[in-house]
């Protein structure tokens, strides 16, 4: 689960770091000052023993998120603990290097070491366990969240993140909507008091490793000082909230009309239960509410899917076949046979989709509970996104086998994504025929509702996360300031009264799995700029929602040499070798857009428009 997984393996890794057993060096380096040699042993020692040990923790989380039971979780447990052992010992133990005129790839190892998890654990052994088991015991908790209406539509079936994920999407009637809504929240309260704990720990071993929190830690991974970083993302989205603002406005004047000013309050927050999503996180779902002119074929891919009988293992082989058609090697008959395509009747499983590194060689994975539908056939070219770099960087050494920054992890698979125009959907026989360009404004508004909707809650998670990590936001405030934040960036609002007594960012798998979510708001940006730089070195000059670059082996080249690079160089040089440019920079999202926006503001005139 390294990579994408790493995401959330990098997390446990970087959760995991654990044995004992430095004396002995801390003595032999009391007595003489260290050589650049020893650093370069050590590095490689330490590169070799983590190695091992992320194998060991992959294969039990493996186990665990897809057949959740007290054994794997303690199995999980104990491997995640070992490797956050190594981690921590071996991160204090590299201290003596640090003053140290190094070999650069020397230097940037002994630095991504200490960043290499997402929750480090403190020195005390007995911390480090509990800190590994809170945090597969809230992964865990996550996987087996459900909520089993006794009323209503669904009466009588339990829904888990994938059914109710598809519930929210089609119904459109609010009481409904609000039971789902508030249903799904039940599962996370007990979240509370561990989650807690957990970041007490993981602050604990943040500050020991010489972070001020572990928001910081988190901060420090992009190349430049924490503080860029945060400010660097107030960049971005000042260049992209003029588009989300018209967005917003738009949508919310729809549904006005569709549910009256009774339950949508026309100056104010919409109600986060009516965007045809769980979180309010991408609201492609109400696409049919919106009154799009032109809304011609290839748009909306789940009845084309359904009509062509499409089913899990087609629909990830069209994937593949994308990246195959660019150059990639196809996939290794083991991802075939070991990944996790649908949900099993009979255990829970982790059903949130995640690409898998688990040997770091050749043993990618995907775990996913497919459906047939659009989102899944996007889905799942993101996550083989993540298993085509993990391929790609497998050469590297343990520490660089890493995306550039984690927003490129992210991105990959989205870029290609981009390439699903009607003129690639007919090239693969799922469209019969390619829509004139007056559809235009519907394809790019059900991009928008994907990509630009999401703009700020890909910012919103770890705004909350940073202030609980700093202390800022306290135990006794995680709701009140949850929704705070929600209503600041995004324009949402909770349907009904929330309190202390609920835990809302529990019922959001990345909080509870402790992956960081910035990686998700530079991929919606750093996608754009990809897609603008490939098509632009393929000599294409149309408009760039237009622009696939299926087959092209040119641009499958300059893709490649950029995921080979994994890690090892910093991120702006791999920016810079995919599209010539070595700032992160949201024009090509906006030129992507532009039509749409165009659009937008005619429709916005005299609207009102903020909350
Ligand atoms: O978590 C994911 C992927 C796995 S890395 C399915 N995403 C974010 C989310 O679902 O919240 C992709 C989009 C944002
Ligand atoms: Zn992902």
């Amino acid at each position: 689960m390294r990579a994408q997984r790493i995401a959330v393996l990098v997390l446990a890794l970087a959760i995991v770091f654990g044995g004992p057993t430095w004396g002995a060096e801390k003595n032999q380096a009391s007595h003489h000052p260290p050589t650049v040699q020893e650093a370069e042993r050590f590095i490689e020692q330490a590169e070799a023993r983590l190695n091992k040990l992320a194998i060991a923790s992959s294969q039990a989380d493996w186990v665990q998120a897809t057949y959740i039971t007290n054994d794997t979780e303690a199995l999980a447990a104990s491997a995640r603990g070992e490797f956050l052992g190594a981690v921590t010992e071996l991160a204090h133990r590299a201290k003596r290097f640090e003053a140290m005129k190094l070999p650069p790839p020397v230097a940037r190892k002994l630095k991504l070491l200490k960043l290499s998890v997402s929750a480090p654990a403190p020195q005390d052994p007995k911390e480090r366990a509990e800190l590994a088991q809170l945090s597969t015991w809230l992964e865990g908790t996550y996987g087996k969240g459900k909520y089993c209406p006794q009323s209503g539509p669904f009466a009588g079936k339990c829904l888990g993140q994938s059914e109710m994920e598809e519930a929210m999407a089609r119904t459109k009637d609010p009481a409904t909507l609000l039971d789902l809504w508030e249903g799904w929240r039940r599962f996370s309260p007990p979240m509370r008091p561990k989650y807690t704990r957990f970041v007490e720990l993981a602050n604990k071993g943040a500050r020991e490793m010489g972070f001020a929190d572990l928001g910081t830690l988190w901060r420090s991974n992009y190349d430049m000082t924490p503080q860029e970083y945060s400010a660097e993302l107030d960049r971005l989205w000042q260049q992209v909230r003029p588009l989300y603002i018209a967005l917003h406005t738009y949508v919310r004047s729809q549904l006005v009309k569709k549910y009256g000013p009774q339950v949508v309050p026309p100056n104010g927050p919409i109600p986060a239960h009516l965007l045809g999503n769980i979180w309010a996180q991408d609201w492609t779902n109400i696409y049919d509410l919106l009154d799009v002119p032109g809304s011609g074929g290839g748009v909306d891919l789940t009845p084309i899917l359904r009509e062509k009988k499409a089913n899990d293992l087609g629909m990830v082989r069209y994937g593949e076949r994308f990246f195959t058609s660019l150059g990639f090697d196809p996939l290794p008959e083991t991802f075939w046979t070991r990944s996790l395509f649908l949900k099993p009747r009979d255990r829970d499983v982790v059903c949130h989709a995640s690409a898998w590194d688990i040997d770091n060689q050749q043993d990618v994975r995907l775990k996913m509970c497919i459906q047939i539908r659009d989102e899944d056939f996007r889905t799942i070219h993101h996550e083989l996104g993540h298993n085509f770099y993990q391929l790609a960087y497998r050469h590297r050494p343990f520490l660089f086998q890493d995306s550039a920054n984690d927003g490129f992890h992210e991105a990959v698979g989205d870029t290609i994504a981009l390439s699903i125009t009607p003129e690639y959907l007919q090239k693969i026989g799922l469209l019969r025929q390619v829509p004139s360009t007056e559809s235009n404004l519907g394809l790019l508004m059900h991009g928008a509702l994907e990509k630009v909707a999401f703009l700020p809650f890909g910012l919103v998670i770890d705004q909350w996360r940073w202030r609980v990590f700093s202390g800022e936001v306290k135990p006794a405030d995680y709701n009140r300031a949850w929704w705070d934040l929600r209503t600041k960036y995004q324009g949402v609002a909770a349907p009904v009264a929330r309190t202390e007594s609920d835990f809302d960012p529990g019922a959001k798998f990345h909080v509870p799995a402790n992956v960081p979510y910035t990686r998700y708001f530079l991929a919606a940006i750093l996608q754009f700029q990809f897609q603008r730089g490939l098509c632009r070195a393929i000599g294409y000059t149309g408009p760039l929602h237009r622009c696939s670059i299926y087959g092209n082996q040119e641009a499958g080249a300059r893709l490649k040499k950029m995921l080979e690079m994994g890690k090892s160089r910093p991120w702006p040089e791999a920016l810079d070798a995919l599209t010539g440019e070595r700032q992160m920079d949201a024009t090509a999202m906006l030129d992507y857009f532009a039509p749409l926006k165009k659009w937008l503001d005619e429709q916005n005139q005299g609207k009102p428009t903020g909350w």
